[in-house]
């Protein structure tokens, strides 16, 4: 049989219950398994070699193209230590876990950049780097270009980017004779990797260098194909986890870095003793990589941010440790006000002291709010738990704004003039679809930006299939696929959807309140099939159905979280800072310093506006999908497991791919081989050495018409085939049959 009868293999009825191990619910597809189910026997050996599944470049070539087979075909090349395979027009790329020696090398990187056809080569990176490259200059006219690149946590998305970045830092090379500036460039777009790495990388449970923002890099190409500058735009920082770490996961890099790698001095200016235990900086035992100061300070020095630059930002930084270690007491009877735990005050000062402001008011407006009250400010005593969430926001603005000004800077830096180039080539590292047991506002977003770039891969794939079609001759009419647009209008559409409703609740500065928020939901959106809710679960959520798989959300906090309201008096704080970055980060002045107003832009507003121009360049450029895939859990080196990755073949769409190609003709036999196995139908037995005529296509495609039409006779009456007829179970192309799972099991039997 086909599917093994081992227990752990999966077919795709058991990748559901994969998925449901991660919370996921999936109806399982009766349809697909009862296929996989008949493929026994000698109709496998036809279609599928599977002592050869490693030799499969492409996995549309895999015939017929099932999850299973698909699975198949990646274990047999993992094994074999092959970790590209194309897919069609997107390439699958499977995590090694371990440096593959010579696997990036620069030769290696020449010898794609210099053949005439790199898609004869094995299937690498560097073909879709490269055919990108060839891409942009176009033949008719240029093209800019995208490479997107997916996949879970871990599955090596960023990796992936930075072997893109160094492809073309290398290719696209200057002459001697401009040498000297491009370098300048090319070193500093390499440079941004690391130093945006170590502000908005995290170790997370499943990755030890996990990012913690989405990001488009734009590469700038002048007319001669030369890298002339970048730009990168990034997308929602997840600031929270500068106040809250989850259990055994840590916080950004950068402050691992400097209470690892502070020289005497720094640690002085710092206030940072070795001894000293900072909550906000669980795990500081833990080991990494990615903990080396040296070398985020050198990728800020070729960025060009000076060494007073750098002191205002260590400072900033150092300062916020101190103010995670800054605890309150609860109310006291008389004065109905917090204050700090006594302990706590030392801290305080510190905080005050590194972020230079006046340390009263800091610890005035951390434990009393200022409430309006008709032309008069009354101060009013803030609870405990209050007192915790001020000091959060106060970290979590402070941080997510030292971000924004990093890569503001990072872009002035590499930025080229517009006059000098012409087009680029963009790269999207963005964090793949999530779900946990419990899913926030953030996961929301993540979800709602992969239901995004699914949409997008969607009508770019089906683009690529009709090209087939069309070069065989075929009619495209006749292909029916899922749409995700009734997914994307319940979240973002207007003018009722999930973003609308939790916005208004903000605009209307409603109590959040969980229980009315779902029931509000129920009310204006069970017209749609998408969402869901088990109204007597304890907790009130709702269920969305992606294209991925079912996903539960979490009501309670998501408003707050929307909002996201930074205490005015706190940034009035700030404001008064001696610092004059962090000054400068808050400046009413500036356009950027509007935090301090009442002006409510909530965060899925700013998301989908920032993911809205993202699409409209992704819609405008040429795209190029990677979908990165992590064989195990445990970032184990070379360990596939079938459950894990068909997990992700399913999320990341490349099943979703199979089940469109399934929607048209799955099964495409070149006619010669369709006699071979099918001739005997018509006694037209075709062997090795059959005459010239018996290779010429006409002839050979009405031997094949012949026999098809037989079957569809005895089996379809109604069906017949002749050359227009649209016919929905096979169809002839110039070299090809064209058929359905069903006709295949027909013509079988
Ligand atoms: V996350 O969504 O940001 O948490 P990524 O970005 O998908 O995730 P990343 O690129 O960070 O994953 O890869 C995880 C780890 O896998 C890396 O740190 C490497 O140790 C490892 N990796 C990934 N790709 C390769 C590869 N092609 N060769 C060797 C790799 N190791
Ligand atoms: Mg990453």
């Amino acid at each position: 049989m086909f599917i093994d009868v081992d227990s752990r293999d999966v077919t795709i009825h058991s990748a559901h219950d994969a998925m449901r191990v991660n919370g996921l619910k999936g109806k399982a597809q009766t349809r697909r398994k009862s296929l996989n189910d008949s493929l026994e026997g000698d109709i496998r050996d036809f279609l599928i070699n599977e002592s050869e599944l490693h030799t499969y470049d492409d996995l549309t070539k895999v015939n017929p193209v099932t999850p299973t087979t698909v699975l198949k075909c990646l274990q047999a090349r993992y094994s074999a230590k092959v970790f590209y395979t194309h897919a069609g027009c997107t390439l699958v790329a499977l995590n090694p876990f371990q440096p593959i020696p010579h696997l990036y090398s620069l030769d290696v990187m020449r010898e794609y950049h210099s053949a005439s056809q790199p898609q004869d080569f094995k299937p690498h990176i560097f073909i879709v780097a490269e055919e990108a490259y060839r891409n942009v200059q176009g033949q008719v006219e240029p093209t800019n270009q995208s490479l997107v690149v997916s996949g879970e946590s871990g599955a090596g998305k960023t990796w992936t980017s930075r072997c893109l970045m160094k492809y073309y830092a290398t290719v696209a090379a200057s002459s001697q004779k401009c040498q000297h500036t491009v370098e300048k460039i090319e070193r500093r777009v390499l440079d941004s990797n690391p130093l945006m790495e170590a502000f908005g990388n995290a170790c997370t449970l499943r990755n030890n260098n996990s990012s913690r923002f989405g990001k488009y890099i734009q590469l700038q190409l002048n007319s001669s194909q030369l890298l002339v500058g970048a730009s990168v735009q990034t997308y929602l920082l997840e600031k929270t986890r500068v106040a809250f770490q989850a259990p055994n996961e840590r916080n950004f890099h950068i402050f691992y870095q400097m209470m690892k790698g502070a020289k005497e001095k720094q640690r002085l200016d710092w206030m940072l003793p070795l001894d000293q235990a900072f909550a906000w900086l669980p795990h500081a035992d833990k080991n990494l990589e990615e903990d080396c100061l040296q070398e985020t300070v050198v990728a800020m020095v070729n960025l060009g941010i000076d060494e007073e630059k750098r002191a205002q930002i260590f400072k900033i930084l150092a300062g916020l440790l101190q103010l995670g270690n800054v605890d309150f007491s609860p109310a006291s009877e008389e004065s109905q006000s917090c204050d700090l735990e006594e302990n706590s005050k030392g801290f305080l000062q510190k905080t005050a002291v590194l972020l230079q402001v006046p340390v009263e008011e800091l610890q005035t407006y951390l434990v009393v709010r200022t409430l309006r009250a008709g032309k008069q400010n009354v101060l009013k005593p803030c609870s405990q738990t209050e007192c915790t969430i001020r000091r959060d926001c106060l970290a979590k603005v402070i941080y997510a704004q030292l971000f924004e000004w990093l890569v503001t800077f990072i872009n002035n830096s590499m930025c080229a003039d517009r006059s000098m180039w012409c087009n680029f080539i963009g790269l999207l590292d963005v964090y793949g679809f999530e779900c946990f047991l419990l899913n926030n506002l953030e996961q929301l977003c993540i979800n709602y930006a992969n239901e995004k770039l699914q949409q997008h891969f969607v009508a770019h794939y089906l683009k690529a299939q009709q090209e087939e079609y069309v070069s065989e001759g075929l009619q495209w009419s006749f292909i029916r696929y899922q749409d995700n647009q009734a997914c994307l209008d319940l979240i973002e559409g207007s003018p009722t959807s999930i973003f609308s409703l939790l916005n208004e609740e903000c605009r209307l500065n409603r109590t959040s309140d969980a229980k009315q928020f779902r029931v509000r939901l129920e009310k204006e959106l069970s017209g749609n099939a998408n969402i869901s809710w088990d109204k007597f679960s304890k907790e009130p959520h709702f269920t969305v159905a992606h294209y991925a798989g079912k996903v539960s959300y979490r009501i309670e906090g998501m408003m707050e979280k929307n909002k996201d309201p930074v205490p005015p008096e706190l940034i009035h704080v700030l404001q008064k800072s001696q610092n004059a970055l962090l000054h400068g980060l808050f400046d009413e002045s500036d356009s950027g310093g509007s935090r301090g107003h009442n002006k409510v832009v909530t965060v899925v507003s700013k998301f989908k506006n920032s993911l809205e121009s993202l699409m409209k360049i992704l819609y405008s450029t040429t795209p190029h999908y990677t979908r990165c895939i992590k064989p195990n859990p445990d970032c184990r080196p070379l360990t596939f497991q079938k459950e894990e990755v068909i997990t992700q073949l399913e999320a990341c769409g490349i099943v979703e791919t199979i089940n469109i190609s399934a929607a048209g003709f799955p099964i495409r036999i070149p006619y010669g081989s369709f006699l071979q196995r099918y001739g005997l139908i018509t006694n037209t037995l075709l062997n090795r050495d059959d005459g010239p005529e018996m290779s010429d296509p006409s002839v050979l495609r009405s031997a094949v018409e012949d026999v098809l039409n037989v079957v569809l006779k005895r089996h379809a009456p109604s069906s017949t085939l002749s050359p227009d007829d649209n016919n929905n179970m096979v169809h002839c192309g110039r070299t090809k049959v064209f058929l359905t799972y069903a006709l295949l099991e027909v013509m079988e039997d």
